[in-house]
């Protein structure tokens, strides 16, 4: 019994801490005209896409070098085929979750707001966001091997794998950025940009470990924007992060709404970057 009520109330200290934490966050976001967003992996992870590197990644089944190099494409296009056509019928019948949905909302809040995702699941665009940035690509276009036409293909299963070119036969590729892939340059431009003026900068469920992503908060901090990251593990951001808020998007990020909500409406003036009064 004892233990039972000392975890009870460890727990409500733990959820009124987070309380507090998520009213300060209000104050930094609500004074914010331009917020920037960052997304990996975890944030679809509630909604049932597993993410990459935590103990359910995919990449413990399946090794990343084996399946997510060109390399990899040219030894075995069809077992590569085989993994995308399994995550694209994984995808389909999964939704949007909380999170996905708050910052579908928050668009409509803020002057400049922008997600720019390393997922390649189009869950934020399913939940209403329109200013998304799609750095790793989009599981449901393709590519021609030869033409280098840029398609979308929504059949799941695929009829045939590997799939090919309808005008030329050749083989099809995912539209998506494997490992030693360079970014599309210009996406990679605004996404910097963005990243250099936004007030804030939100960094939600990913690893902070691929490249170039993971040095976009860093830009955005240089160039003075407070740093929030959402996350239940710690990453290597986590030490750079103005604030950390340990816990699941799905959860974290409802409460920061809610919290912005009671705050009401924001005097938009910006908020300032004090030498991180708080880390980790
Ligand atoms: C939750 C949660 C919940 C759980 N709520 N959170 C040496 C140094 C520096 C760079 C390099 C280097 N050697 C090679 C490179 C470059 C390489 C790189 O960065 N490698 C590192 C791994 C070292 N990068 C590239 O190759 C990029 N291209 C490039 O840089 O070109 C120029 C160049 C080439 C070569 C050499 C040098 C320069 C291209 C990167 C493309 C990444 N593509 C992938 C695969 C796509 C396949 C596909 O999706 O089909 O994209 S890799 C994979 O990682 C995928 C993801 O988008 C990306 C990021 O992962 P993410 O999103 O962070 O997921 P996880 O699983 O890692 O983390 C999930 C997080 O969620 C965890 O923190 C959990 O705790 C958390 N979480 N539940 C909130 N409920």
């Amino acid at each position: 019994m004892i233990f039972a009520r000392e975890s009870d109330i460890l727990g409500n200290e733990f959820e009124a801490m987070k309380d507090e934490k998520a009213a300060r966050l209000a104050d930094v976001l609500g004074g914010a005209e331009r917020v920037v967003v960052l997304t990996g992996a975890g944030i679809s992870a509630e909604s049932g896409v597993p993410t990459f590197r935590g103990p359910e990644g995919l990449w413990r089944q399946y090794r990343a070098e084996t399946l997510a190099t060109p390399e990899a494409f040219e030894r075995d296009p069809a077992l590569v085929w085989q993994w995308y056509d399994w995550r694209r019928g994984l995808i389909s019948r999964v939704e949007p979750n909380a999170g996905h949905r708050v910052l579908a909302e928050w668009e409509n809040m803020f002057q400049s707001f922008a997600v720019i995702t390393q997922n390649v699941d189009g869950l934020h665009r399913k939940a209403g966001s329109r200013n998304v940035l799609e750095l790793h690509g989009d599981i449901w276009m393709t590519r021609c091997t030869r033409e280098k036409t840029v398609r979308q293909n929504l059949e799941s299963p695929l009829q045939k794998i590997p799939p090919v070119c309808p005008d030329c036969g050749a083989l099809l590729r995912p539209h998506i950025v494997w490992f030693g892939e360079s970014l599309d340059p210009e996406l990679l431009d605004r996404a910097f940009r963005l990243c250099g003026t936004s007030q804030v900068m939100l960094v939600v469920g990913t690893s902070s470990v691929v490249q170039p992503a993971a040095t976009l908060p860093f830009a955005a901090a240089e160039a003075g924007a407070v740093i929030i990251e959402i996350n239940p593990e710690r990453t290597p951001l986590t030490p750079h992060a103005d604030l950390f808020m340990q816990g699941k998007a799905g959860e974290i990020l409802p409460l920061l709404d809610r919290a912005l909500k009671a705050k009401g409406p924001g005097e938009g003036g910006g908020p300032r970057r004090e030498k991180p009064s708080e880390k980790g």
